[in-house]
């Protein structure tokens, strides 16, 4: 039976990599760090096939200990403070645990367990606003790939970059395993509610069920914009003109075990090869409770907006998928369409 570590168990991407790997009969370690409140929510179906370790990845000695004591396999790092807008408030923070929180891991491996296997969970944010232009179609495309030169810009890409680039040294200097890959946006029903998709979903599902209890469409619109302003509070969004290459995490996770089964450590880019704007998503979000005009229900608020932004992510991952064999199979609506239904129905996992 092989054994995997899982760092940031509660997180999205852990709950659905557990769940494969369960299947695929491996043991299955996770990490979670110490909280007042219950964070399990996404892993508690199958929190009795776990091994739960309290656990925090910016505590070297901790994760030094762990890994000593359980000589895992793989090991598979998806702790991290991972939203970009946050690191622009939080930035020594947000290096502690996506640099220094690597480093930690990459250290006890090193030290006590040189045969495990490492998966270091890095970003397409890292590419800032870089990208290369070709002709695709008569058409011209922009798009990332491994040639783009990196051009971080918020403390978040900052961080993750450091981290990509010591996964590179310590693979070359020890001859460790380890792969680090730049992965573009993934979401799912289990998205944090504080990205934007699953902020559009939440608020359309709570809408869409609130207007169905006092009976809002049988008013056949004309009361909409009266009892909806005062009773039902707006969608409230930052910038909805930046483009995002946006796959499903279950595609995603299925490929970060595929890239633990490589013989050679390596780097690959994940995604799906489409862009789409947020104004994309959200038209195709209110699409699915029938609504074209997603403008009477949205607000623009300053309040959400960067310091810096991204403008434009859309990775070419060929190169990856023919290496691994890998093609995501869950397409945009398809995507869209899951997410908004989850929440309709009040989420539950
Ligand atoms: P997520 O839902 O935000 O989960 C992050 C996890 O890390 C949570 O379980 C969190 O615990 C845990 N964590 C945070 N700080 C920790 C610490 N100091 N020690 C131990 N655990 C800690 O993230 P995700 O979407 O699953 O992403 C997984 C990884 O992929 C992250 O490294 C992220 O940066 C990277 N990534 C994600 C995307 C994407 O679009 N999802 C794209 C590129 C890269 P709590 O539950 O206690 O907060
Ligand atoms: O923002 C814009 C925002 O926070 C997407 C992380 O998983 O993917 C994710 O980072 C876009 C940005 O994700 C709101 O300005 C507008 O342009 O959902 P997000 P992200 O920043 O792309 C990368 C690859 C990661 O590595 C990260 O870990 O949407 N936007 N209005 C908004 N964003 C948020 N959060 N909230 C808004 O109200």
């Amino acid at each position: 039976m092989k054994s995997a570590l899982i760092t940031g168990i509660t997180g999205q991407d852990a709950s659905y990599l557990a769940e494969l790997l369960l299947e695929k009969d491996y043991k299955v370690i996770g990490i979670k760090r110490r909280t007042s409140t219950d964070t399990m929510e996404r892993v508690r179906h199958i929190k009795d096939r776990l091994e739960i370790v309290e656990g925090d990845i910016t505590d070297a000695a901790c994760m030094a200990s762990i890994i000593n004591e359980y000589q895992p396999d793989e090991i598979y790092n998806l702790a991290a403070q991972s939203h970009v807008g946050v690191s622009f408030k939080q930035p020594i923070y947000t290096f502690e645990v996506n640099t220094i929180g690597t480093l930690n891991i990459l250290e006890a491996v090193r030290q006590f367990s040189i045969h495990s296997r490492v998966y270091q969970a890095n970003t397409s944010e890292t590419f800032g606003n870089n990208y290369r232009e070709i002709w695709q179609d008569n058409n011209r495309i922009r798009t990332q790939d491994e040639t783009t030169a990196f051009a971080p810009n918020s403390p978040y890409a900052v961080s993750k970059l450091a981290s990509h680039h010591l996964c590179l040294l310590y693979r070359e200097a020890y001859g460790l395993y380890i792969s680090s890959t730049i992965m573009n946006n993934h979401e799912s029903p289990r998205r944090g509610e504080h990205f934007v998709t699953r902020k559009i979903t939440k608020w359309i599902g709570e809408f869409n069920n609130w207007a169905h209890t006092v009976d809002l469409w049988s008013t056949e619109g004309d009361n909409i914009n009266g009892p909806l302003e005062s009773s039902f509070p707006k969608l409230r969004l930052g910038n909805l003109k930046p483009k995002r290459d946006w796959s499903h995490a279950k595609d995603l996770v299925y490929a970060m075990w595929l890239i633990l089964q490589k013989d050679e450590a390596s780097d690959y880019i994940l995604g799906s090869g489409e862009t789409y704007s947020v104004e994309d998503f959200l038209t195709e979000a209110f699409k699915c409770i029938n609504i074209d005009e997603w403008q009477d229900y949205v607000v623009i608020d300053p309040k959400f907006f960067r310091p810096n932004e991204v403008e434009h992510l859309c990775c070419s991952s060929d190169g990856s998928r023919q290496r691994l064999g890998w093609t995501p199979k869950i397409s945009f609506k398809q995507l869209v369409r899951e997410m908004v239904e989850s929440d309709i129905n009040g989420y539950k996992r």
